[in-house]
């Protein structure tokens, strides 16, 4: 799962990542106009893991991760109304969700691009151009149909047309400041869209980044920009960028007594994964053996040949079943022959839908030709 970290210069893009990622890259001011992004790999925390390992021993236990990307050189025209294009496109385009760092945060030390403090402009901005990169891609899209149709022999034509049109009334709508997101599609068309890579099409995580001052604020600041913000695909999140990274730098405890003194509930790094995987519709598999332990992210909806996929892509194309316990039933039962002496080790087939925390094995047969 990868999120591609955005937003204008010294919002604190690269604050909050070290913050989610317990990283220490460069902070603006003192990078030197790197052109490839931090990368950090979060381990998602999952308990059920350690119980697993428990009862299996394996050699290894490996968590399910989430990959953020935070952009290092931020185009000069960004937040200018030019679009977004060249490399920096090119990573945004490869996330499964955008994270936009919007600067709520005060600081004279650091002057904000614009001169003055200002989520919703800048969110707007930001906004204004992911619309603009995806226009961009349709007029050039649309202009290629345009050259195609002169060439295309008339059975051809009326094909092109539709697709003219289809495309017409998405860049209509964008115009109209509706990203893809919220524009309906049937299943065909939505299929149709994916090789674009839209960014007004991927989920979004508003991250405002408050400042120290505003951290007794927190749950009121994030409550009255949610009701503002939140719409399905959008998610809406306060933290202070700068006090979750230092608390990145602390131990453990020292970070969870700081946390209580100010009436913080949870790292800022839990939350953003758990908002990470509601706002993704993300959930979990496991597979447990002698050799491994180990957690899989799936959208919900997912079927067990899909799943199987994720593992390995022989395990999709020769899929034969999956043999299923829930977590839980494991458990109580305390091993995998008990669970099936018990009936709860079920055998399911290429239908059905993998649910969270299924302990999964997956028959599947590969003829060698
Ligand atoms: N006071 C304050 N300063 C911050 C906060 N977050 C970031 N900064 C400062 O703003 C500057 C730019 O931050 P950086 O993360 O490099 O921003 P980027 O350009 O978006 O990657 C740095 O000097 C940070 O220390 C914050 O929450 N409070
Ligand atoms: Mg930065």
């Amino acid at each position: 799962m990868d999120i591609g970290i955005l937003g204008l210069p010294r919002s604190g893009k690269t604050t909050i990542f070290n913050a989610l990622t317990r990283g220490h890259a460069q902070l603006t001011g003192h990078a030197g106009g790197a052109a490839e992004p931090n990368v950090g790999v979060v381990k998602v925390p999952d308990p059920r893991l350690e119980t697993l390992a428990a009862m299996f021993h394996p050699k290894k236990v490996t968590p399910a991760e989430i990959t953020y990307l935070d952009m290092v050189g931020t185009p000069r025209g960004f937040g200018k109304g030019e679009g977004i294009s060249g490399p920096f496109l090119n990573q945004l385009a490869r996330a499964d969700a955008l994270l936009h760092v919007v600067r709520a945060f005060e600081n004279p030390a650091v002057p904000h691009v614009a001169e003055s403090v200002d989520p919703d402009r800048d969110i707007a901005t930001v906004n204004l151009e992911l619309a603009f990169s995806d226009l961009g891609i349709l007029e050039r899209r649309l202009e290629r149909l345009q050259l195609g149709l002169k060439a295309a022999k008339p059975q051809e034509r009326e094909a092109i047309h539709r697709e003219q049109e289809f495309l017409g009334g998405i860049r209509t709508q964008l115009e109209a400041e509706v990203p893809l997101r919220e524009q309906t599609f049937t299943d065909e068309e939505a299929r149709s869209l994916e090789g674009y890579q839209f960014l007004t099409a991927k989920p979004l995580i508003l991250l405002l980044n408050i400042g120290e001052d505003q951290i007794d604020q927190q749950q009121a600041i994030e409550a009255r920009y949610r009701e503002r913000y939140a719409r399905p695909g959008i998610a809406l999140v306060a933290l202070c960028g700068r006090l979750e990274m230092d608390l990145t730098q602390m131990s453990e405890e020292e970070a969870g007594e700081f946390r209580a003194e100010m009436g913080l509930p949870e790292s800022g790094l839990a939350r953003m994964i758990q908002v990470c995987y509601d706002l993704l519709g993300l959930m979990s598999f496991l597979t447990a053996g002698p050799e491994e332990v180990r957690a899989w992210t799936i959208r919900k909806g997912t079927s067990a040949p899909k799943a199987a996929g994720k593992i390995h892509s022989d395990f999709e194309r020769g899929f034969i079943r999956a043999e299923v316990v829930r977590f839980d039933d494991l458990m109580a039962t305390g091993s995998l022959a008990e669970a099936r002496r018990q009936g709860l080790l079920r055998s399911e087939g290429r239908t059905y839908i993998m649910q969270d925390g299924d302990v999964v094995e997956f028959l599947f047969n590969v003829s060698r030709r």
